[in-house]
């Protein structure tokens, strides 16, 4: 082989690994829920997939159209699904309250699984399916699904933004206040019993 065709076939299969991975994953926040951060439209993003299923991301809804799960996934609203949505496309999914939890469900339609964004717990296998990385970008939130049920876990199977949101992983700093709280109501009560 003429080296001019070695150095055309190594540039070749270097590029197919960073060609499956050219869409942004989350690094962190596994089992994080994503949670309203601001009182403007939430904007949400299609950033890509390098999954072989057919997947798609649902916002779970109530009959009244407020964010929460009510058991029925035919009032849910459809954002994307990660082979038809053009990456780069958006949905506009209206104002919340500040502080609600948005719950996305990841319908995989190959296998019929739902996975859930937050607790590991909200998941069939009992494993986290989604990673929430907060300021990803400024005000915008990066979320990663992962479409196998019993893994491996590596969070390349959906990917999308949100604006308007932030994670929910409690930071170390936030459980010491809340034990600090929590001894706080303690105190406040032993006082009051001594009076
Ligand atoms: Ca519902
Ligand atoms: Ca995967």
């Amino acid at each position: 082989m003429k080296k001019k065709s070695v150095v055309m076939l190594i540039a070749a299969l270097g590029a197919l690994p960073v060609a499956a991975n050219a869409f942004p994953i989350a690094s962190s926040g596994e089992g994080a829920s994503v949670v309203v951060s601001g009182t403007g439209s939430i904007l949400a993003t299609y950033q890509g997939n390098s999954a072989a299923y057919s997947n798609d991301l649902y916002l779970m809804l109530d009959a009244a159209g407020d964010p929460g799960d009510d058991g029925i996934v035919g009032n849910d609203l459809f954002i994307f699904n990660n082979h038809a949505s053009a990456v780069g496309s958006t949905v506009d999914l209206g104002s919340f309250p500040v502080g609600v939890e948005l719950i996305f469900r990841l319908h995989v339609n190959d296998t019929g699984d739902d996975f859930f964004t937050g607790p590991a717990a909200r998941n069939s296998d009992g494993h986290a399916h989604a990673r929430v990385e907060a300021d990803w970008a400024p005000n915008e939130a990066l979320v990663s699904f992962e479409d196998l049920r019993g893994g491996p876990y590596d969070f390349n199977d959906l990917s999308f933004s949100f604006t308007n949101t932030r994670s929910s992983v409690p930071e170390p700093g936030a459980l010491a206040l809340l034990a600090l709280g929590l001894v706080g109501v303690g105190l406040a009560r032993h006082g009051r019993c001594k009076r």
